[in-house]
Protein backbone atom coordinates (compact mmCIF):
# COMPACT_ATOMS: atom_id res chain seq x y z
CA UNK A 1 0.00 0.00 0.00
CA UNK A 2 2.82 2.64 1.26
CA UNK A 3 4.62 1.49 -2.36
CA UNK A 4 1.60 2.40 -4.47
CA UNK A 5 1.02 5.40 -2.70
CA UNK A 6 4.82 6.43 -3.22
CA UNK A 7 4.33 5.63 -6.97
CA UNK A 8 1.24 7.61 -6.84
CA UNK A 9 2.95 10.84 -5.79
CA UNK A 10 6.26 9.79 -8.10
CA UNK A 11 3.88 9.86 -10.91
CA UNK A 12 1.97 13.13 -9.87
CA UNK A 13 5.22 14.87 -9.51
CA UNK A 14 6.37 13.99 -12.85
CA UNK A 15 3.07 14.96 -14.06
CA UNK A 16 3.15 18.01 -12.73
CA UNK A 17 6.80 18.64 -13.55
CA UNK A 18 5.80 17.58 -17.38
CA UNK A 19 2.70 20.40 -17.16
CA UNK A 20 5.62 22.98 -15.97
CA UNK A 21 7.68 22.37 -18.76
CA UNK A 22 5.24 22.68 -21.08
CA UNK A 23 3.65 25.89 -19.58
CA UNK A 24 7.46 27.66 -19.23
CA UNK A 25 7.45 30.18 -22.25
CA UNK A 26 10.23 29.16 -24.80
CA UNK A 27 13.15 31.47 -25.20
CA UNK A 28 13.23 32.64 -28.87
CA UNK A 29 16.73 32.45 -30.17
CA UNK A 30 18.96 34.58 -31.06
CA UNK A 31 18.24 35.57 -34.50
CA UNK A 32 14.63 36.02 -33.84
CA UNK A 33 15.60 38.25 -30.29
CA UNK A 34 18.44 40.04 -32.24
CA UNK A 35 15.43 41.17 -35.36
CA UNK A 36 13.69 42.71 -32.20
CA UNK A 37 16.46 44.85 -30.89
CA UNK A 38 18.69 47.66 -32.84
CA UNK A 39 22.01 48.69 -30.72
CA UNK A 40 23.05 52.27 -32.15
CA UNK A 41 26.51 53.33 -30.96
CA UNK A 42 26.48 57.33 -31.39
CA UNK A 43 29.99 59.12 -32.18
CA UNK A 44 30.68 63.06 -32.14
CA UNK A 45 32.06 64.81 -34.80
CA UNK A 46 35.18 63.51 -33.39
CA UNK A 47 34.75 60.26 -33.92
CA UNK A 48 34.61 59.74 -29.92
CA UNK A 49 31.88 57.26 -28.75
CA UNK A 50 29.20 59.25 -26.64
CA UNK A 51 27.08 56.24 -25.45
CA UNK A 52 24.18 53.88 -26.55
CA UNK A 53 20.91 54.00 -28.13
CA UNK A 54 18.78 51.34 -27.67
CA UNK A 55 15.69 50.21 -29.68
CA UNK A 56 13.64 47.55 -28.88
CA UNK A 57 9.90 46.35 -30.40
CA UNK A 58 7.62 45.88 -27.85
CA UNK A 59 3.79 45.75 -28.09
CA UNK A 60 2.90 47.35 -30.92
CA UNK A 61 6.00 49.83 -31.27
CA UNK A 62 9.46 50.64 -30.13
CA UNK A 63 10.76 51.10 -26.60
CA UNK A 64 13.57 53.53 -26.74
CA UNK A 65 16.34 53.90 -24.16
CA UNK A 66 19.14 56.86 -24.60
CA UNK A 67 22.09 56.37 -22.83
CA UNK A 68 24.63 59.47 -23.51
CA UNK A 69 27.50 61.53 -22.03
CA UNK A 70 29.88 64.51 -23.57
CA UNK A 71 26.80 66.94 -24.78
CA UNK A 72 26.65 70.44 -24.29
CA UNK A 73 23.73 71.14 -21.62
CA UNK A 74 20.12 71.61 -22.03
CA UNK A 75 17.75 70.18 -24.30
CA UNK A 76 18.90 69.28 -27.86
CA UNK A 77 16.89 67.56 -31.37
CA UNK A 78 16.37 63.77 -31.49
CA UNK A 79 15.32 62.33 -34.84
CA UNK A 80 15.77 59.27 -37.05
CA UNK A 81 16.95 60.75 -40.34
CA UNK A 82 17.00 58.72 -43.71
CA UNK A 83 19.73 57.66 -44.24
CA UNK A 84 22.38 55.32 -42.35
CA UNK A 85 25.71 57.12 -43.44
CA UNK A 86 27.37 59.09 -40.44
CA UNK A 87 30.17 61.14 -42.04
CA UNK A 88 31.28 63.50 -39.60
CA UNK A 89 33.41 64.86 -42.75
CA UNK A 90 30.84 64.68 -45.22
CA UNK A 91 30.63 67.62 -47.75
CA UNK A 92 27.88 69.63 -46.40
CA UNK A 93 28.83 69.88 -43.00
CA UNK A 94 28.95 66.65 -40.00
CA UNK A 95 26.37 64.02 -40.10
CA UNK A 96 24.70 64.92 -43.49
CA UNK A 97 25.69 62.41 -45.16
CA UNK A 98 22.56 61.04 -43.23
CA UNK A 99 20.04 62.64 -44.99
CA UNK A 100 16.80 64.32 -43.63
CA UNK A 101 14.55 63.47 -41.01
CA UNK A 102 12.67 60.05 -41.50
CA UNK A 103 9.44 61.58 -42.73
CA UNK A 104 7.58 58.23 -42.59
CA UNK A 105 2.92 58.89 -43.13
CA UNK A 106 4.16 62.05 -41.47
CA UNK A 107 3.65 65.39 -43.04
CA UNK A 108 6.04 68.67 -41.39
CA UNK A 109 8.11 68.69 -38.71
CA UNK A 110 6.69 68.00 -35.63
CA UNK A 111 4.80 64.63 -37.54
CA UNK A 112 7.68 63.22 -38.94
CA UNK A 113 7.88 59.46 -37.98
CA UNK A 114 11.46 59.93 -37.08
CA UNK A 115 10.80 63.22 -34.94
CA UNK A 116 11.40 61.73 -31.28
CA UNK A 117 11.27 63.49 -27.67
CA UNK A 118 13.78 66.10 -27.07
CA UNK A 119 16.78 65.13 -25.51
CA UNK A 120 17.55 67.00 -22.13
CA UNK A 121 21.23 67.06 -21.34
CA UNK A 122 22.39 67.75 -17.55
CA UNK A 123 25.09 69.92 -16.34
CA UNK A 124 27.47 67.09 -16.08
CA UNK A 125 27.25 66.59 -19.78
CA UNK A 126 24.98 63.38 -19.60
CA UNK A 127 21.69 62.43 -20.85
CA UNK A 128 19.41 59.53 -20.08
CA UNK A 129 15.78 59.04 -21.95
CA UNK A 130 13.13 56.34 -22.07
CA UNK A 131 10.19 56.52 -24.21
CA UNK A 132 7.71 54.00 -26.30
CA UNK A 133 6.78 54.83 -29.89
CA UNK A 134 4.75 53.83 -32.36
CA UNK A 135 5.60 55.85 -34.86
CA UNK A 136 7.69 53.64 -36.83
CA UNK A 137 9.02 50.01 -36.78
CA UNK A 138 12.35 48.67 -37.02
CA UNK A 139 11.57 47.40 -40.26
CA UNK A 140 10.84 50.59 -41.98
CA UNK A 141 14.46 52.07 -40.30
CA UNK A 142 15.70 49.08 -41.30
CA UNK A 143 15.03 49.87 -45.20
CA UNK A 144 17.80 48.89 -47.74
CA UNK A 145 19.95 52.19 -46.82
CA UNK A 146 19.64 51.89 -43.29
CA UNK A 147 18.59 54.97 -41.00
CA UNK A 148 20.81 56.91 -38.33
CA UNK A 149 20.11 58.37 -35.32
CA UNK A 150 21.00 61.90 -35.08
CA UNK A 151 21.58 64.40 -31.98
CA UNK A 152 21.50 67.86 -32.95
CA UNK A 153 23.67 70.82 -31.26
CA UNK A 154 20.38 72.97 -30.39
CA UNK A 155 16.78 72.52 -29.05
CA UNK A 156 13.92 71.47 -31.61
CA UNK A 157 10.95 74.02 -31.66
CA UNK A 158 9.16 71.15 -33.60
CA UNK A 159 7.97 74.08 -36.08
CA UNK A 160 5.68 75.52 -33.51
CA UNK A 161 5.75 79.02 -35.19
CA UNK A 162 2.79 80.98 -34.41
CA UNK A 163 1.64 82.66 -37.25
CA UNK A 164 2.14 86.32 -35.27
CA UNK A 165 5.57 85.55 -36.27
CA UNK A 166 6.69 86.40 -39.58
CA UNK A 167 9.53 84.72 -41.37
CA UNK A 168 12.47 87.72 -42.22
CA UNK A 169 13.77 84.87 -44.98
CA UNK A 170 10.24 84.43 -46.60
CA UNK A 171 7.75 87.06 -45.65
CA UNK A 172 5.09 84.35 -44.48
CA UNK A 173 3.80 83.97 -41.54
CA UNK A 174 4.46 81.22 -39.26
CA UNK A 175 6.85 78.48 -39.70
CA UNK A 176 9.26 78.73 -43.20
CA UNK A 177 10.39 76.10 -45.08
CA UNK A 178 13.24 75.35 -43.17
CA UNK A 179 11.55 75.09 -39.49
CA UNK A 180 8.99 72.65 -41.60
CA UNK A 181 11.99 70.75 -42.59
CA UNK A 182 14.21 70.75 -39.45
CA UNK A 183 12.97 72.37 -36.46
CA UNK A 184 15.77 74.37 -36.22
CA UNK A 185 17.95 72.33 -34.29
CA UNK A 186 21.13 73.19 -35.77
CA UNK A 187 24.10 71.46 -36.31
CA UNK A 188 24.06 67.39 -36.15
CA UNK A 189 26.17 66.94 -33.24
CA UNK A 190 26.63 63.14 -32.75
CA UNK A 191 25.29 60.10 -35.01
CA UNK A 192 24.89 56.49 -34.84
CA UNK A 193 23.75 54.14 -37.75
CA UNK A 194 20.90 51.87 -37.82
CA UNK A 195 21.44 48.89 -40.69
CA UNK A 196 24.18 50.82 -41.94
CA UNK A 197 27.56 51.31 -42.62
CA UNK A 198 29.09 50.43 -39.21
CA UNK A 199 30.98 47.39 -40.24
CA UNK A 200 34.17 48.62 -38.34
CA UNK A 201 32.12 47.64 -34.56
CA UNK A 202 32.20 44.42 -32.95
CA UNK A 203 28.87 43.86 -31.72
CA UNK A 204 28.67 44.39 -28.45
CA UNK A 205 32.20 45.76 -27.60
CA UNK A 206 32.72 49.01 -26.06
CA UNK A 207 36.26 50.58 -26.60
CA UNK A 208 38.01 53.41 -25.09
CA UNK A 209 41.24 55.27 -25.75
CA UNK A 210 43.71 56.01 -22.85
CA UNK A 211 45.01 58.64 -22.19
CA UNK A 212 47.98 56.88 -20.43
CA UNK A 213 50.97 54.83 -21.39
CA UNK A 214 50.21 50.66 -21.60
CA UNK A 215 52.01 49.74 -18.60
CA UNK A 216 50.45 52.74 -16.96
CA UNK A 217 46.60 51.63 -17.83
CA UNK A 218 46.74 48.28 -16.75
CA UNK A 219 48.72 49.64 -13.43
CA UNK A 220 46.08 51.83 -12.93
CA UNK A 221 42.92 49.75 -14.30
CA UNK A 222 44.37 46.69 -11.50
CA UNK A 223 44.71 49.29 -8.76
CA UNK A 224 40.95 50.10 -9.16
CA UNK A 225 39.69 46.67 -9.30
CA UNK A 226 41.73 45.57 -6.52
CA UNK A 227 41.00 48.70 -4.40
CA UNK A 228 37.26 48.00 -4.83
CA UNK A 229 36.32 45.90 -1.76
CA UNK A 230 33.11 44.54 -4.34
CA UNK A 231 35.21 43.38 -6.85
CA UNK A 232 37.45 40.00 -7.08
CA UNK A 233 40.82 40.40 -9.40
CA UNK A 234 40.59 36.80 -10.68
CA UNK A 235 44.05 36.75 -12.57
CA UNK A 236 45.65 38.72 -15.50
CA UNK A 237 46.24 37.28 -19.22
CA UNK A 238 49.35 38.26 -21.13
CA UNK A 239 48.50 37.38 -24.47
CA UNK A 240 51.56 38.91 -25.93
CA UNK A 241 53.91 36.83 -23.75
CA UNK A 242 52.06 34.03 -24.45
CA UNK A 243 52.42 34.75 -28.14
CA UNK A 244 56.75 35.41 -27.77
CA UNK A 245 56.72 32.11 -25.96
CA UNK A 246 55.03 30.31 -28.89
CA UNK A 247 57.67 32.11 -31.51
CA UNK A 248 55.29 34.58 -32.65
CA UNK A 249 54.79 38.25 -32.28
CA UNK A 250 51.65 40.36 -31.27
CA UNK A 251 51.80 44.18 -29.52
CA UNK A 252 50.92 45.00 -25.61
CA UNK A 253 47.44 42.70 -25.40
CA UNK A 254 46.49 41.88 -21.88
CA UNK A 255 43.38 40.63 -20.40
CA UNK A 256 42.04 41.00 -16.93
CA UNK A 257 39.36 38.88 -15.75
CA UNK A 258 37.32 40.11 -12.36
CA UNK A 259 33.90 39.81 -10.68
CA UNK A 260 31.41 41.01 -8.66
CA UNK A 261 29.62 37.69 -7.24
CA UNK A 262 26.44 39.91 -5.50
CA UNK A 263 25.80 40.96 -9.27
CA UNK A 264 27.13 38.32 -11.63
CA UNK A 265 24.55 35.62 -9.70
CA UNK A 266 21.41 37.54 -10.31
CA UNK A 267 22.35 37.59 -13.67
CA UNK A 268 23.20 33.63 -13.70
CA UNK A 269 19.77 33.29 -11.79
CA UNK A 270 17.81 34.29 -14.36
CA UNK A 271 19.80 32.91 -16.73
CA UNK A 272 22.57 30.33 -16.08
CA UNK A 273 23.98 30.52 -19.32
CA UNK A 274 25.18 34.26 -18.70
CA UNK A 275 28.32 32.22 -17.04
CA UNK A 276 30.05 31.42 -19.98
CA UNK A 277 30.49 35.21 -20.33
CA UNK A 278 31.41 36.24 -16.16
CA UNK A 279 33.35 37.28 -14.63
CA UNK A 280 34.16 40.47 -16.45
CA UNK A 281 36.98 41.36 -18.93
CA UNK A 282 38.75 43.90 -19.49
CA UNK A 283 41.25 44.08 -22.63
CA UNK A 284 43.85 46.43 -22.85
CA UNK A 285 45.75 46.54 -26.36
CA UNK A 286 48.18 48.88 -28.14
CA UNK A 287 46.90 49.66 -31.09
CA UNK A 288 50.11 51.99 -33.64
CA UNK A 289 50.43 54.62 -30.40
CA UNK A 290 47.08 54.06 -28.97
CA UNK A 291 46.01 51.96 -25.87
CA UNK A 292 42.55 51.12 -25.88
CA UNK A 293 40.44 49.36 -23.36
CA UNK A 294 37.77 47.22 -24.48
CA UNK A 295 34.83 45.72 -22.70
CA UNK A 296 31.63 43.68 -23.35
CA UNK A 297 28.87 45.92 -23.04
CA UNK A 298 26.41 43.83 -20.23
CA UNK A 299 23.43 44.89 -22.28
CA UNK A 300 24.12 43.21 -24.64
CA UNK A 301 25.76 40.03 -22.64
CA UNK A 302 21.97 40.08 -21.37
CA UNK A 303 20.43 40.26 -24.91
CA UNK A 304 22.55 37.34 -25.71
CA UNK A 305 21.42 34.91 -23.12
CA UNK A 306 17.45 36.44 -23.04
CA UNK A 307 17.72 38.76 -19.71
CA UNK A 308 15.44 41.05 -19.37
CA UNK A 309 13.88 43.25 -16.45
CA UNK A 310 17.08 44.09 -14.92
CA UNK A 311 18.06 47.17 -16.66
CA UNK A 312 18.98 48.95 -13.26
CA UNK A 313 21.65 46.27 -12.56
CA UNK A 314 23.13 46.31 -16.39
CA UNK A 315 23.17 50.32 -16.21
CA UNK A 316 25.47 49.66 -12.91
CA UNK A 317 27.47 47.48 -14.35
CA UNK A 318 27.98 49.70 -17.40
CA UNK A 319 28.82 52.27 -15.05
CA UNK A 320 31.31 50.42 -13.70
CA UNK A 321 33.09 49.22 -15.95
CA UNK A 322 32.96 52.56 -18.29
CA UNK A 323 34.83 53.94 -14.74
CA UNK A 324 37.36 51.16 -14.81
CA UNK A 325 37.92 51.81 -18.73
CA UNK A 326 38.73 55.38 -18.73
CA UNK A 327 39.44 55.53 -15.02
CA UNK A 328 36.83 58.41 -14.51
CU1 LIG B 1 17.50 65.82 -37.16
Amino acid sequence: MRRILLLTLCLLLVAATGAAALQQPKRSTGSERGDRRERVMLRDADGARIGLVRLREHGDGVAVRARLRGLSSGFHGFHVHTTGICDPDAAEGPFTSAGGHYVGDGGAHGDHAGDMPSLYVAENGTAKLAFHTDAFTLGELRDADGSAVMVHAGSDNFANIPDRYTSSLSGETGPDEKTLATGDAGDRAACGTIGGDDSDEVAGLVTVTSDQRFLPTVRRIRRDITGNPDLTLVTVVKHARSAGRAGLSLPPTRLLIFGNPGAGTVLMQDARTIGIDLPQKLLVWREGTEIKVSYNDPHYLADRHGISGQDELLDQIAELLHQLATGG
